[in-house]
């Protein structure tokens, strides 16, 4: 009977050993996953943070705070925004590593680079 109980009971720890591992390494999982989303401000006549450095899947996204039109545009032309308002927005995800040099078409001297880097 009270080695049944044992039995029992070292089963039960067991199981919730397992649970607390799965959890962990789920935790671990998420932890290292790219963030959903990183944000650039235009301001000033600048991008705000000029130079960002991110993991391969994540979506940046541009937010223009002048009251001046400005562009998103990549110096290789594989992405482009149009002409955006105060308030407006525009987002682009970067799945593979490299380096992405964009400046604002209206003001050329305003120019920023996305790092895409497995970390
Ligand atoms: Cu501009």
């Amino acid at each position: 009977m009270v080695s049944t109980i044992d039995s029992a009971g070292r089963r039960l720890g067991v199981a919730a050993m397992f649970v607390v591992l799965a959890a962990a390494g789920a935790y671990r999982h998420a932890a290292a996953a790219p963030p959903a989303a990183v944000r650039v401000e235009i301001t000033k006549f600048a991008f705000a943070p000029k130079e960002i450095t991110v993991p391969p899947g994540t979506h940046v996204i541009w937010t223009n705070r002048d009251e001046t039109p400005h562009t998103v545009s990549s110096n290789d032309k594989s992405f482009a925004s149009k002409g955006m308002d105060t308030d407006d927005t525009f987002e682009q995800t970067f799945a593979q590593e490299g380096d992405y040099p964009y400046l604002c078409t209206v003001h050329p001297f305003m120019t920023g680079v996305v790092h895409v880097r497995k970390q």
